[in-house]
């Protein structure tokens, strides 16, 4: 049984009011003195509610000797070190499945916006530089390219149930093969080579850490297109910039970034970069959806020490 909630975040102040209805829930993001609170209260808390974002230290962990429980308002857990979780038998839920598609239609968004140069063509309608200039300058098709998937998970296999019906070819790297008709490709380099847009969709943490590289982007090449809605780890993001700078590459469609949300100023001033706030599942539906999974994982536990969806 739950008594003393520690929330790290605000999920959403309906679904955070109703955790506060039926637990002595603890707002850390409010608390004036942590420490205090910590050697006062620390080893009352069995529950911590985070979100992707924020995760949850090792060192704040180590802090709640009881700690039994970490719901996360998100899909991504690269922020939440799941072997010292296991190491300790603290469970770990995430938010999957209800964000996939709002994630995925972001991630077409932001392919068409940056191949269509959709952010200029509104500022030139907008700006009056259509009446002054006449037409903007011609955009390029989606249709008929090849799109690498990296990562073919639940929002990559969205990804690509979209873009085949607008007439992308699909090939995609990952740890191992999957039981698709889409071409495999174990090398990163060899997968930018072959693709004209390279789609991140794989987790963060460790194991993506920086793998789209200067080399995987001069694969790419002047004609090839980076959408990222996975990690800003998951670039080199210095190589990333330089490549938009000198047209390495022709664009880039990003939802995320190295550090949130202080985004790298350079992004800012670059004109073949559609730009997103790290918002692929940011909308009121998907939101709610996944606040209410989050309270209905803390209360499964509450109830019977079941988690909807563990991932740890
Ligand atoms: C989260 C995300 O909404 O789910 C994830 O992993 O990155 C986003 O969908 C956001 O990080 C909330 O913290």
């Amino acid at each position: 049984m739950i008594r003393s909630v520690l929330a790290i975040t605000d999920i959403r102040p309906a679904y955070t009011a109703l955790l506060a209805g039926r637990y002595d829930l603890h707002r850390f993001d409010l608390i004036k003195d942590a420490e205090a609170f910590l050697n006062e209260t620390g080893d009352k808390i069995t529950a911590v509610v985070t979100s992707a974002r924020f995760g949850l230290s090792v060192e704040l962990m180590d802090r709640l000797p009881n700690l039994e429980v970490i719901t996360s308002f998100g899909v991504g857990h690269d922020l939440i070190d799941l072997e010292a979780c296991r190491a300790r038998g603290i469970r770990v839920s995430t938010t999957p499945d209800i964000l996939t598609d709002d994630v995925a239609d972001t991630a077409i968004m932001l392919m068409h916006a940056a191949l269509r140069n959709l952010v200029k063509g509104d500022d030139w309608a907008r700006s009056g530089k259509w009446s002054a200039n006449g037409p903007m300058a011609l955009t390029r098709s989606v249709r008929g390219k090849k799109l690498g998937i990296v990562g073919l998970g639940r929002i990559g296999q969205a990804i690509a149930s979209r873009a085949e019906p607008s007439g992308l070819e699909i090939g995609y790297f990952g740890r191992n093969p999957k039981p698709v008709d889409y071409q495999f490709f174990d090398d990163l380099v060899e997968l930018a080579r072959w693709a004209d847009i390279l789609m991140l969709s794989c987790p963060g943490g460790a194991a993506t850490q920086g793998i789209i590289n200067a080399d995987v982007l001069s694969a790419l090449g002047a004609d090839g297109f980076v959408i990222n809605i996975a990690r800003g780890s998951v670039v080199d993001e210095p190589a990333l910039i330089d490549a938009l700078q000198n047209n390495v590459i022709a664009g880039a469609g990003l939802d995320v970034f190295y550090n949130e949300p202080h985004m790298d100023r350079a992004f800012a001033a670059l004109d073949n970069v559609v730009l997103y706030p790290h918002h692929a599942s940011g909308t009121v539906e998907t939101r709610d959806a996944m606040a209410q999974l989050v309270v209905d994982n803390l209360n499964a536990w509450d109830e019977r020490a079941e988690l909807i969806t563990p991932v740890a």
